[in-house]
Order: structure tokens, then sequence, then C-alpha cells
């Protein structure tokens, strides 16, 4: 018995030391120890052994066993210390290491100067409304008294989608809804895209942006066309701004102009950027044509109104010194971050 002892005592240590994780450790627990295990069978077959016999075999079956529970003990601690450096291992952090890089979007340089516009507009106590892309023939030309031989209809010109639905050629439509809609005192700017069958080039696009204004209320002149678009031309350009205005033509006002500003780089003189001119176009406008108002259900009697209509893209351009308009439809992210 003896012999035996030893050789388990011997076996033990071998299987604890092999015993690669926990589960295979309490294998080893159970072959030795457990109801079934080896030394278990030896204490159980001392009952057939003389009284000397039973107390020198019990004690040194009890010192196997202290010595093979206090080996299963330390290599438990063992395994436990390399798991748990395995998993400090695997889920390392390096807090020196650079983050994720998550860019940050920014405005287009388009709704930076929208966002001057609508800013000014509103300090001046108008609101923004919007309206409809696809329009109809009668929103986009007829209300505003564009007669059916008029050029602006040519297939040529504009985008139809049918005989009488089109992509709009400009924001008055969205003026034209708003007189329908509201009574005055009227007080609004359009901002949208518009759409004209242009082909692409420096100067051209097929779609662009505009902003159009439109004030409706009893005794508006062209006083306050003049004023108020001059006060414009001064916040977005500053104090200093120098305007003009010119007699022009359009169907939807009477009488009409354009407003020019004297050129900020050269005053007057003539160069590069005013092309020779000493002024810079800037906007059309006029006093609103009393038929447009009668079409929308306004009295031309009892109200007068002006409207005016921007370029935004071209405004833009020059506010960046931009001089290519393809630059602002691309989204290329070198010219983007630029601003
Ligand atoms: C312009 C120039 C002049 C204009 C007129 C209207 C409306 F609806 F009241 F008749 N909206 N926009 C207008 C007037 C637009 O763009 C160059």
């Amino acid at each position: 018995m003896k012999e035996a002892l030893s050789r388990i005592a011997l076996t033990a240590k071998a299987d604890i030391a092999a015993a690669g994780n926990p589960a295979a450790l309490e294998a080893a627990r159970v072959k030795y120890l457990g109801k079934k295990g080896e030394l278990t069978a030896i204490l159980k077959g001392m009952g057939a052994l003389s009284p000397d016999g039973r107390r020198e075999i019990g004690q040194i079956a009890n010192e196997t066993r202290a010595a093979i529970e206090a080996e299963l003990g330390s290599r438990l601690q063992e395994l436990k210390s390399k798991e748990l450096d395995a998993r400090l291992l695997a889920e390392r952090l390096d807090v020196t290491m650079p983050g994720t890089h998550h860019p940050m979007g920014g405005r287009h340089p388009i709704q930076l100067v929208l966002d001057e516009l609508k800013e000014i507009f509103l300090g001046m106590g108008f609101d923004v409304v919007e309206g409809p892309e696809v329009e109809t023939d009668y929103y986009n030309f007829e209300a505003l008294n564009i007669p059916k031989d008029h050029p602006a209809r040519d297939t040529q010109d504009t985008f139809y989608i049918s005989d009488n639905v089109i992509l709009r050629t400009q924001t008055s439509p969205v003026q034209i809804r708003t007189m329908e809609q509201r009574k005055p005192p009227i007080r609004v700017i359009a901002p949208g895209r518009v759409y004209r069958s242009d082909a692409v080039d420096a100067t051209h696009s097929p779609l662009f942006h505009q902003v159009e204004g439109l004030v409706v209320d009893k005794g508006i002149t062209m006083s306050d066309l003049k004023g108020t678009l001059d006060t414009f031309a001064k916040r977005l350009y500053g104090p200093e701004t120098v305007t003009r205005f010119r007699p022009h033509h359009f169907p939807f006002t009477e009488p009409s102009a354009e407003l020019d500003v004297m050129c900020f780089s050269c005053h007057g003189e003539g160069c590069r950027l005013c092309k020779g001119e000493g002024w810079i176009e800037i906007l059309g406008c006029g006093m609103v044509h009393p038929k447009v108002l009668s079409i929308c259900g306004i009295d031309p009697e009892e109200y007068s109104g002006f409207a005016f209509g921007l370029g935004l893209d071209r405004i833009v351009m020059r506010r960046y010194n931009i001089d290519d308009l393809r630059l602002l439809f691309e989204n290329d992210l070198r010219f983007l971050t630029q601003f």
C-alpha cells in the first residue's frame, strides 16, 4: 500500500502539472480525491489492515492527500494568473495611440452666403418662404404675365416634364403662391434652386440658385424699393457701398430696373473684376405689375408692391473669388473644406 501511495503521489503530481486549464485540473482532482478516486480507494481498503498498519498507512495517506490538495491549489492559482495575463494581453489598450478621425461636416459656400442674406432680410422684417421646384406653367409663367411667345418659354431654355409641368426657371412662383395665400402686408424672400436648359461651362449651369423678394402693402413706392435694396447692398458689401439703379424690362414688373454696385476693387475706374465697367450688376427689381397683383387676388387700386430677384451663385463666386461655377456643384472636399 505504501508503494501504491507513493505511485499515486508521483502520478498525481505529474497530472496536476500537465493540467492546462481549470477543467483539466478538476478532472485530476476527481481522478485522485473523488468518491471513486485512487486515493479514496486506498482509504476504503484500510479496514483490512492491523491497527498499527492502519495508523502508519493512514498517516501517509493523509500526507499524500494534503500534498495533492496543496499542488491542486497552487496549480489553480498559476492557471488563473496565466488566464488573467492572457486576457490583459488580448484586451491591451494603448491610450497613447492616435484616435479615430471623424471629419466634421461644414456648410457649403452657397449656404454660407444664403445665411448672410437671410439674416439681412430677417433683420428688415422679411419672412423666408419656400415652394416646389417642379411647377406648373401657370405659376412659373402665366401668373407672372410672361406671354406664350416669350423666349423664356422655349423648350431650348426650360425643362418640360409635360406640356404644363416644368422645372421652375425662377423662384417667382413662390411669390405668386404667397400672394394667393397671405393678405398684405407681405414681406418675404424666397430662396431656392432653379433650372434652365443651359450647357455646363465656367459660368453656366442647368441648376443654379436664386433669392427673390416681395413686399406688398398700401402705399409701397419705388422709394421703398430703392431704400430697401440700397440698405441690403450696404449690409452685404459694407457701408461705403455705392449703388445705382438702371432702367430695365421684366414682364412681371413696371417700372423695372437693375441694381449695380460700384466695383469695390477699382471704385468705378474699370478693372478685371467688373470687366472694365466700373459697376457690377447684382439684381433685377421693379414695382409688381398691376396685372400680376390682380391675378393673385390683390386689388392694385388698394395695394402696390415691389419685387426683386438675384442670382446667388454669382454673388458667392465674387465673395470667395471663385472663377469657375462648376466648383460649387462638384462637391470635391479639397474645395469645400476651404470655407
Ligand atoms: C426679378 C426681377 C424683378 C419678381 C417679381 C415677382 C412677383 F411675383 F411679384 F411678380 N417675383 N419676383 C421679380 C421682379 C424677379 O428677378 C430678376
